[in-house]
């Protein structure tokens, strides 16, 4: 062992070393929050003046990290902030959190990632330990951030340290927060894993090593694309139930009973978030580099990505019940958020539904407990709009509602018993009624598949 490996192994296990955290959001947060609990004197970096200053301060703007704890951290002086990465000339290790979004052209978006590591590599000494975690494509690590740490002369796994380990933060998980969910770890070298997994073994419960960084990669896009192909096949399914007037919902029901080999997913308007319809991605370009056609990945978007026209139809197939059409219609939305009982509404396909309702003349309003305005910037339809005041006594004022975001606090009786027509694309509404039109499930009772043939 060198030198530099026994003198940052015993900094860990004697909680000397000095530990930092590059992206200080809903990961970076909490990971730099559990190092600090472990012991470490632990700086966040973070370009946002903002997350800079609430930490500053004690407080917290992670519903997953308590104020009071975030409090205590600063003033045992174990938990700081700052925007200036000279820090890093003082830290023994350093964990990249930052976003892996897409480009408009549908590639990985990796200048985050660039802009952070540069910034690290200006300051890059002798013994550092550096860990990325955000999500990306196999490969990112020793391709990618290796090389623009190795530009100033110092070698990975020799004069500094270099690992990967997907994050598995899933916000608002009463059950599964960072200190408790097994942590994937690779290393350029050997020494690197050794490293990184002490790093991570004085904070979280169980760590799982694997033999390089991109195995590491690989395994969170396997996650994540395991969920999205899934979703896709469960959406399918709905369509082929519609033409079948088979009800989706009460056959996955049903199959989830099987004790083993089985885990339901269920049909939606669509595919929301900044994981799942992300990450995919991620793996399919670096797929295509290696000149392989990553067929499921791509298949799995192309139906996961045509559930909102599908929205569509169903909610001119119910207007079409009352000789109405989707031009001039008043329609309301019942939820934006990508998914329940959350404020995030990032790749949300309510923003699809509902531009694609306004293209078709359809006089478009949302009600969204958690999601107080939509940007214009985010719809097609490009303008503000605020979530409006509906709930019982006025949920007669709209043609049709469409519940795309299954929230636990909307009043689905009321709903059911004042609205002229329901479109229910989350299965919200467990009964059956002649108004109520459900996503892969036979019309309502009374109402013919043609109405040609009325
Ligand atoms: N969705 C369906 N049908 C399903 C499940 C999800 O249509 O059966 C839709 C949701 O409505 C949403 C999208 O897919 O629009 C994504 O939903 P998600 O439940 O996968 O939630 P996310 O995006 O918050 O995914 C995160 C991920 N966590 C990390 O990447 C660390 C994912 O790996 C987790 O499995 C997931 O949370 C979770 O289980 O909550």
């Amino acid at each position: 062992m060198s030198a530099l490996v026994a003198s940052l192994l015993e900094k860990i296990e004697t909680r000397r070393a000095r530990t930092g955290v590059v992206g200080l959001g809903y990961v970076g947060l909490p990971l730099a929050v559990e190092l600090a609990n472990a012991g470490f004197h632990t700086t966040g970096i973070d370009l946002d003046a903002r997350k800079v200053q609430a930490v500053t301060q004690g407080e917290s703007y992670i519903p997953d990290v308590a104020t009071a704890h975030v409090r205590a951290l600063r003033d045992a002086g174990k938990l700081d902030a700052t925007s200036d990465f000279s820090v890093v000339r003082d830290l023994d290790t350093i964990n990249i959190c930052v976003p892996t979004p897409l480009r408009k052209t549908k590639d990985p978006d990796m200048s985050y990632v660039v802009s952070a590591v540069e910034a690290i590599a200006e300051h890059l000494h002798p013994g550092l330990l550096v860990v990325l975690e955000s999500t990306t494509y196999p490969g990112t690590t020793d391709e990618l951030v290796q090389p623009l740490l190795e530009a100033k002369g110092l070698k990975a796994g020799i004069d500094f340290f270099l690992a990967f380990s997907p994050e598995r933060v899933d916000p608002g998980n009463p059950t599964f927060q960072t200190h408790n969910v097994p942590k994937v770890v690779g290393g350029v070298t050997p020494d690197c894993l050794r490293l990184a997994s002490a790093l991570y073994g004085t904070a979280i419960t169980s760590i799982v090593p694997v033999s390089s960084t991109r195995v590491a990669e690989m395994v969170k896009l396997l996650e994540n694309t395991f969920r999205a192909v899934n979703i896709g096949l469960v959406n399918e399914l709905a369509l082929m139930c519609d033409r079948m007037n088979i009800n989706v919902w009460e056959v996955v029901a049903a199959a989830g009973t099987k004790p083993f080999g089985f885990m339901a997913f269920y049909p939606g308007p669509g595919l929301g978030g900044h994981c799942i319809p992300i990450d995919p991605l991620y793996l399919s370009w670096k797929a295509k580099q290696s000149g392989f056609d990553p067929r499921f990945i791509e298949l799995a978007g192309h139906i996961n990505g045509a559930m909102p026209h599908y929205v569509v139809e169903k909610v001119a197939e119910a207007l079409n019940t009352k000789r109405k059409s989707i031009n001039g219609s008043n329609i309301l939305l019942a939820g934006v958020a990508y998914k329940r009982d959350i404020d995030d509404m990032r790749e949300s396909p309510a923003l699809d539904v509902m531009g694609l309702l306004h293209a078709r003349g359809a006089v478009v309003s949302y009600v969204d407990p958690y999601v107080p305005e939509v940007h214009g910037a985010h719809w097609s339809g490009k303008t503000d709009v605020k979530s409006v005041e509906a709930g019982p006594g006025s949920f007669g004022r709209y043609d049709c509602i469409v519940i795309i975001t299954d929230h636990a606090a909307f009043d689905y009786e009321a709903m059911v018993a004042e609205a002229d027509l329901i479109v229910d694309t989350r299965n919200a509404i467990p009964t059956s009624a002649p108004h109520v039109f459900k996503l892969g499930a036979p019309r309502p009772e009374g109402q013919p598949r043609d109405m040609a043939a009325v």
